[in-house]
């Protein structure tokens, strides 16, 4: 057993060890989860948290690490949650040089997480809003989170953050197709990333004239910023938009809305996992031993035999 009020003091204090400790509960589901989001559910909703997503290779990494050094020029404190990354945070290859590295790994003020693939999408968009939740009630005031954007395994980023950056870069005519094909409804702001490499303007047109020929989902105008995350270009412009969307998002009722369709279906999934817990002892294995055999020798069928385990 852990004693959650000692992990949870201890990851108020900062502590990383303690907080690593607490998301990895949160994470697996241990017991304990349940308590935790108890005692921090009502200090959620402070943070600022933004998703960036986008095909592999796109510079998310970059970006966030470059995002993050700009936050951080404001005190906040950020805290990054990777989701399933397929170049780890630990690696050289998010930051240009080492010598940003080490400022980065020794800045107390942000702290990095890594969360692993677990099985249904579902599910790991439910670990994954949960992590980011704490973060918030643990009084980290930016939350940026990463997830790959493009393929069957991407989980729905604008049911975990408020703000959904979505990457493209220079020339991806394969990529902008894929963001046609439906993931554009997703996003709050086209980044395009890389912009120091030839195309980007004719990337960034063509991305303003699908956005005016689709009907717009909502009364916002998904902006499109040309960013270089190796050198810093258009991050300030970036943090702008997610500011503007933000804002924008509040005062709209969107991030209300928003919020209550991603509660709706965390708890229902929490409903039908305790409905289904609840039945499995209500009927037990000896009931449904002695149904199954019936079925088998024909007295009953399979109807029935709901039937007859509902009933008692
Ligand atoms: N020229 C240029 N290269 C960049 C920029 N941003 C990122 N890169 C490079 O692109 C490569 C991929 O960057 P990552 O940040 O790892 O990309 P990612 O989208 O996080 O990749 P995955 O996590 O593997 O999906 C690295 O070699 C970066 O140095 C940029 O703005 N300009
Ligand atoms: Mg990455």
């Amino acid at each position: 057993m852990t004693d959650v009020g000692t992990l949870l003091a201890g990851a108020r204090q900062g502590r990383i060890a303690y907080i690593a400790r607490l998301l990895s509960i949160i994470e697996n589901e241990e017991p304990e989860a349940a308590d935790i989001i108890r005692l921090t559910y009502a200090q959620t909703g402070r943070a600022i948290v933004v998703g960036f997503t986008g095909p592999p290779g796109s510079g998310k990494s970059t970006l966030v690490s470059a995002i993050t050094a700009l936050y951080r020029r404001t005190a906040a404190r950020v805290a990054v949650v990777a989701v399933d990354p397929s170049s780890p945070y630990t690696g050289g290859a998010i930051l240009g040089d080492r010598i940003r590295m080490r400022e980065r790994y020794l800045d107390t003020g942000v702290f990095i997480r890594s969360m692993a693939n677990r099985g249904t999408s579902g599910g790991l968009a439910r670990a994954t809003r949960r992590v980011v939740g704490i973060l918030d009630a643990l009084g980290f005031d930016v939350v940026l989170v990463e997830t790959v954007g493009v393929g069957q395994q991407e989980i729905d980023v604008s049911r975990v953050v408020d703000t959904v950056c979505l990457l493209t870069i220079p020339g991806a005519g394969d990529d902008i197709q894929a963001i046609k094909a439906g993931i554009m409804e997703i996003a709050d702001v086209l980044v395009v990333n890389k912009a120091d490499r030839p195309g980007a303007d004719e990337t960034a047109r063509d991305l303003i004239q699908m956005l005016t020929l689709g009907s717009p989902r909502l009364a916002w105008r998904t902006p499109v910023v040309k960013t270089s995350a190796e050198d810093g270009t258009g991050i300030e412009e970036l943090i702008a938009a997610i500011d503007k969307h933000r804002a924008w998002a509040e005062e709209s009722g969107e991030a209300r809305r928003r919020n209550a369709d991603a509660m709706r279906h965390d708890i229902q999934a929490l409903l039908q996992e305790r409905v289904l817990q609840d039945l499995a002892t209500r009927v037990g294995k000896q009931k449904l031993d002695d149904v199954v055999l019936r079925v088998v020798d024909k007295t009953l069928d399979p109807y029935g035999a709901v039937d007859a385990l509902l009933r008692d």
